[in-house]
């Protein structure tokens, strides 16, 4: 008897597979249904997780199944190459990203091949080599030509003493997490795509995905935040100009007893020009810029502010207002001013507490209106409708619909980024590059000092350059685009990956979009997905593609965790991969991470839970190899006994239950479970003596099947073992015998008021009468019965007879 050794089992069909090009396709191959199953490229950061392993163990199966169903299955896998860490380690470790990335991902690339995953190494991009950059340059150009890029005044994250500018995520507190300085902030023009283009589009469609989990939708559109109010306009007191303010409860204008501006905004700045403000406002802004986005936005900001020496005009009560600048106004939303409204709005209510500021009710428990003048008593969202129309007639305002959705900044103060494609000229002003001399190439000659504006200011032979249109010297862009930007178009150009003369060819892409199923973690939920789905809009304007969203469905999966919190470095509670690979191999770690939860949830691991899928693998091992020879003869059923029906029965239930689970269900851990099952009834099965091997020939072949997808080195061993030519990937799902699952005989239960008692077989549609009485005379409920009055005797057809007694 052999043993199931995993290593060489392993080695041995990754090599075949190698050899064979068992996983290579054609994307231009439309003879056959297409399957776009994709999961979220990695950062490749030189080392796998469990994360990783969950991901594309998931991914897998379903590409694996796919393509047993028949379908042109596209399963690639990339990199998202760009990224600070690999600057950092230029900084640290004085080697070159490139250098550092290039060797992470050869290193990755091992270590995902030791899973034996199905992916055409074809496809693979890497967002940072020149190849694919070129066309993420190409993209910024077409963007920048249809204004859906841009370039504005925009504050970012300043640290003095690293003299560099921060990420949001690298300001802790105010603070530098490099030195603890505090940050401040710093005016830079900067580029951005114009995501607010579609922002009713990125809203709209997000009903038609219904193949997103609800919580991700939901993410999406509070994201997008459309809301619903007026624009008032409002006449500061003793001059003709005025300040419009976007509010979504118009309805509470009457209670309106001050203004708030945003401090930073040009209005603030307009209003205190010359007075003994200034100053005031200037002390104001010092303190704001030490603060982050976040924490401006938090609801427990301690709200703080300053009177700036005038007065508005409350359009419909003629009071006035004091007008305030307040930290919690930010200056990019609605018009970056608020009317103050202490009674029904929390925040201006702590300021009004704060400033001994009036607070006057305007709506009553019944949401009913007081204080408020002709619409006193009126419903609040009638008096909404009514005070807009009011103010319209007055020339004082409009209904607006307002979306928090901004336009995306891009630039990045990062050397390790796409550079952006611009020229900057003192005559002509910003030159797009021509596409000939696309790619824009990163410089080597760069020093990585960690200081500075951006590391490209440091290469003389990048930023050095002449216009394109008129030839004076000019100097490039050096800034390079947010790594978002990459991954918001990769899975188009996997489609295409090799196509030197554009990003992508149309029709391809119309082919192969939207992907059919996106698998990957839940932090992604808002940017990456919205970025991708921004991008898809703006190649359909574009005339590049014609699908409207990209991904149809989307699998978010659960976190690893060890001992209830998530596996992370940092926490020092990780597991690796290749030792467990190593230990068990990869076809257990696998199995193990499919079974241990459904793919949604979170994974709780345990070594003890690898361990079992190990001994199983073994036992199928074992249980094929001793059943092989069987397997491989010529075999008619003949006349089957009751058990032969059972097993049968049993077989074809697997495959049909499996089939269900694999469709689109990921029931992975219910698929193997039932696997699981049917092993265990055929060891049983197979010890009778007048077994029928026909019957055992047909076990064995599903349970082959069946597991492929899941152990797909194992299940091509057992396949070559019962005697069949590889791969068995290449053979069609097979379809379960109906006839195999229609019963002879059924369970049925029986309880005695209302309680089961016992289950008793009986033939296939049975009498109800025959079903009462093999009930009443079965010797269990006897016993229940005895000396009881037996009141009543219902009986539901081939399923359950209840016996009512007193
Ligand atoms: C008066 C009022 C009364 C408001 C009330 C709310 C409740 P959403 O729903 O997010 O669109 N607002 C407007 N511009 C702002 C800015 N630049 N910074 C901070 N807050 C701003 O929020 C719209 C509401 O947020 C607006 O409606 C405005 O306050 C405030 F009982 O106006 B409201
Ligand atoms: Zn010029």
């Amino acid at each position: 008897m052999s043993v199931y050794d995993f290593k060489s089992i392993e080695k041995k069909w990754q090599k075949a597979w190698d050899e064979k090009g068992q996983y290579k396709m054609d994307t231009r191959d439309t003879s056959k249904p297409k399957y776009y199953c994709l999961e979220m490229f990695p950062y490749p950061s030189g080392k796998i997780h469990m994360g990783h392993v969950r991901n594309y163990s998931i991914g897998d199966v379903v590409a694996r199944f796919k393509k047993m169903q028949g379908y042109n299955v596209l399963h690639p896998m990339g990199w998202d190459s760009f990224g600070l860490p690999a600057e950092n380690a230029a900084i640290k470790n004085n080697i070159h990203p490139h250098v550092w990335t290039m060797s992470n991902i050869e290193e990755m690339k091992e270590q995902l091949s030791m899973l034996g995953l199905s992916y055409d190494w074809d496809k693979e991009v890497a967002t940072s080599t020149p190849e694919y950059y070129k066309w993420t340059q190409k993209i910024f150009l077409e963007f920048y030509k249809a204004s859906l890029a841009y370039k504005k005044n925009s504050f970012v994250n300043w640290c003095p003493s690293c003299e560099t500018v921060l990420a949001n995520e690298q300001v802790v507190q105010g603070q530098c997490e490099r030195c603890d300085s505090l940050v401040e902030k710093k005016e830079l023009e900067q580029w951005y795509f114009k995501t607010t283009e579609f922002s009713e589009e990125l809203l709209a469609d997000l009903d038609g995905l219904d193949g997103w989990p609800e919580k991700v939708r939901l993410m999406q559109k509070n994201w997008i935040g459309k809301s619903f109010g007026a624009n008032v306009t409002f006449q500061i007191d003793g001059s003709d100009q005025e300040i419009s303010v976007y509010t979504t409860r118009p309805d509470t204008i009457f209670g309106s007893t001050f203004m708030v501006l945003a401090p930073e905004s040009h209005l603030a700045r307009d209003l205190v020009a010359g007075t003994e403000y200034e100053p005031v406002l200037d002390e104001f802004l010092a303190k704001m810029h030490t603060m982050t986005q976040i924490e401006r936005e938090a609801a427990d900001l301690e709200k703080e502010g300053k009177f700036i020496g005038k007065y508005v005009i409350n359009p419909l009560t003629g009071k006035k207002m004091p007008i305030w600048i307040a930290n919690y106004v930010l200056a990019d939303y609605g018009t970056g001013a608020v009317m103050g409204v202490a009674a029904h709005d929390d925040r201006d209510n702590d300021f009004a507490k704060k400033y001994d500021l009036e607070i006057i009710p305007v709506i009553d428990e019944d949401d009913k209106m007081i204080n408020s003048g002709q619409f006193d008593g009126m419903n609040k969202d009638e008096a909404f409708d009514k005070i807009i129309e009011k103010l319209e007639e007055m020339g004082k305002g409009n209904k607006k619909t307002n979306f928090r959705l901004r336009d995306w900044l891009i630039s990045r103060q990062r050397y390790w980024g796409c550079p952006i494609p611009v020229i900057y000229c003192l005559d002509c002003g910003i030159v797009p590059v021509d596409e000939k001399d696309l790619p824009v190439l990163l410089p080597t000659d760069v020093e990585f000092t960690g200081k500075g504006e951006s590391p490209l200011a440091s290469s003389k032979t990048f930023t050095e350059c002449s216009c394109p249109k008129c030839g004076k010297p000019a100097r490039r862009e050096i800034d390079t685009m947010d790594t978002f930007v990459d991954s918001s178009w990769y899975y188009m150009r996997y489609a295409d990956n090799m196509n030197s003369d554009r990003p992508f060819d149309t029709d391809v892409v119309n082919n192969w979009l939207p992907v059919d199923q996106y698998i990957g973690g839940v932090e992604h939920a808002i940017l990456h997905l919205l970025y991708a789905r921004w991008f898809t809009k703006a190649f359909k304007k574009l005339g590049w593609t014609s699908h409207d969203e990209p991904f149809k469905n989307l699998l978010t999966q659960g976190m690893v965790l060890m001992d209830g919190s998530k596996m992370s470095k940092s926490k020092g509670n990780t597991v690796s991969p290749v030792e467990l690979v190593e230990k068990y191999g990869a076809d257990t770690a696998r199995l193990f991470i499919l079974f241990a939860a459904p793919p949604e949830r979170d994974l709780e691991w345990s070594e003890q839970g690898v361990e079992g899928c190990f001994k199983f693998l073994n036992r199928v091992y074992r249980l094929v190899d001793e059943l092989a020879p069987v397997a491989k003869l010529e075999l008619e059923f003949g006349n089957l006994t009751k058990a032969d029906k059972d097993m049968r029965a049993k077989t074809n239930n697997t495959l049909k239950k499996v089939t269900e689970d694999l469709n689109d269900k990921f029931g992975f851990n219910t698929a193997i479970a039932a696997l699981m099952e049917l092993i265990n009834d055929l060891y049983k099965y197979k010890e009778l003596e007048d077994r029928n091997d026909a019957v055992i020939k047909e076990a064995i072949k599903a349970v082959v099947v069946i597991l492929a997808p899941f152990a797909p080195h194992l299940g091509e061993e057992l396949w070559l073992m019962i005697g069949k030519e590889a791969s068995v990937f290449d053979i069609g799902w097979p379809d379960y015998d109906k006839s195999a699952i229609q019963l002879d005989e059924v369970e049925i239960i029986v309880q005695v008021n209302g309680k089961v008692r016992n289950k008793i077989n009986a033939p296939v549609g049975i009498d109800q009468d025959v079903m009462k009485n093999l009930a009443l005379n079965d010797e269990k409920i006897k016993e229940f019965i005895e000396g009881k009055n037996v009141v009543k005797v219902i009986a539901i057809p081939s399923k359950l007879v209840n016996i009512v007694v007193k």
